[in-house]
């Protein structure tokens, strides 16, 4: 199959040739609904008949503005990862993400055009969901996460590179917000009157979490950070999550972001990029049974103050979310994928429609984690 783009093809066949030297390539397309990096699927056929996959992927160096360091983390989670999977008794082919090395034993492939490539093994027999489609799903979901954070609670922070300085600093993305407000560059901002007012008038709110962070009452810990539903594969058959994808964000950061951003995207009853705002709102139902299985996958190891500010994790991700989509539809869809015209002013309202919702229901989310505060 031939993919869209027959240039980036073409960049793409020549690219998955330094990793994968034998067998012939079969099929070569875009895959999946990322909107950061370009992901490709990639077919073999080899000698004996059989088919082997591999996802490639041509890192966002605009966003990641140093992908050597980046592999560096990646490899080096994924390896740590390894070992406990296999401690467990558990299969690190599917439970982890593999990075396959060039023909020459490095990470990464730098083209000639300086585009920077990598490799993982396909992880087979699993699926992606762009939304939940049963309650089970979010609990496993939850319950992944908080396991992943469990499982790297360990691992050596100070030899992560900061892929993305800032990344879940609100205080720091307003400030962006706010200078592309200022900026105007591409002269949006009279299409979004009433979100940028929506975005200004909680300020406020914006430095809770780095206070508690700077005073030393909620703890740094190795965090993903893009806690979105499909950054985790489920398995086809038994639809369990299966493996942990997406770990270009792997950092230091706070329980609060995996829990926050994983609340986000998984509890709305509407999609990221919803038009129909009256689909929009915050499934209390889905809040409650994503909250029993983060907490249980943490498996005790949050403090009672991280516990207790998790509807405010919830709450700040989703302004986060907003006032980026907002941002980047004030600068010209410079860093998110779209597809549409004002996509990200559609997501932005989306975000906001939620954070809204929560205010209204800041009470039952509070209680919801209350109730489930000693699980684990
Ligand atoms: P982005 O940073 O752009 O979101 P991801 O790393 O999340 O990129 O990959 C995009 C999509 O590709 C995922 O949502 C998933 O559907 C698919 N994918 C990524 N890695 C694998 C893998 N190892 N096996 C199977 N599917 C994968
Ligand atoms: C991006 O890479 P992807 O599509 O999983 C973004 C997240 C946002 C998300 C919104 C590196 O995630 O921070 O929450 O879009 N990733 C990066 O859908 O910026
Ligand atoms: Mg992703």
């Amino acid at each position: 199959m031939i993919a869209e783009n027959p240039v980036r093809t073409k960049e793409a066949e020549k690219a998955i040739r330094q990793f994968v030297a034998e067998g012939s390539l079969t099929e070569i397309v875009p895959y999946g609904n990322g909107h950061i990096n370009d992901t490709y699927l990639a077919v073999f056929q080899t000698g004996d008949g059989a088919e082997k996959r591999y996802i490639l992927q041509r890192m966002n160096h605009s966003i990641f503005k140093n992908p050597p360091l980046l592999m560096e983390n990646v490899v080096g989670v994924t390896q740590y990862l390894r070992k406990s999977i296999l401690a467990q008794g558990g299969d690190p082919a599917r439970e982890t993400l593999n990075v396959v090395n060039t023909v020459e034993g490095a990470s990464y492939y730098e083209d000639d055009s300086h585009n920077f490539w990598r490799v993982f093994l396909f992880v087979e027999g699993t699926l992606c969901l762009e939304k939940v489609e049963s309650p089970q799903d979010f609990y496993d979901c939850g319950a992944a996460f908080g396991n992943f954070q469990r499982m790297l609670a360990d691992y050596p922070a100070k030899q992560l590179h900061d892929t993305i300085p800032n990344f879940h600093n609100t205080v720091s993305r307003f400030r962006d917000f706010q200078r592309a407000v200022g900026e105007d560059k591409v002269g949006r901002s009279a299409l979004a009157g009433p979100e940028i007012a929506f975005a200004l008038d909680r300020e406020k709110e914006t430095a809770v979490l780095t206070d508690l962070l700077e005073k030393g009452e909620l703890p740094l810990r190795v965090t993903h950070n893009d806690t979105k539903l499909n950054n985790i594969l489920f398995d086809r058959v038994t639809r369990k999550a299966v493996c942990i994808i997406d770990l270009d964000t792997v950092m230091p950061g706070l329980s609060l972001y995996d829990f926050g951003d994983s609340i986000r995207f998984g509890a709305s009853t509407g999609a990221e990029d919803e038009k129909d705002l009256s689909r929009v709102e915050l499934d209390l139902n889905l809040f409650e049974t994503f909250t029993e299985g983060f907490l249980t996958g943490c498996g005790g190891k949050l403090t009672g103050r991280e516990v207790e500010m998790l509807p405010m994790g919830a709450k700040l991700m989703t302004y986060e979310c907003g006032i980026r989509f907002l941002a980047d539809f004030l600068e010209g869809d410079v860093y998110f994928k779209v597809h549409r015209e004002n996509h990200n002013l559609d997501r932005a309202r989306t975000q906001f429609k939620i954070v809204a919702d929560m205010e209204k229901k800041w009470e039952r989310m509070a209680a919801i984690v209350e109730k489930y505060k000693n699980i684990f």
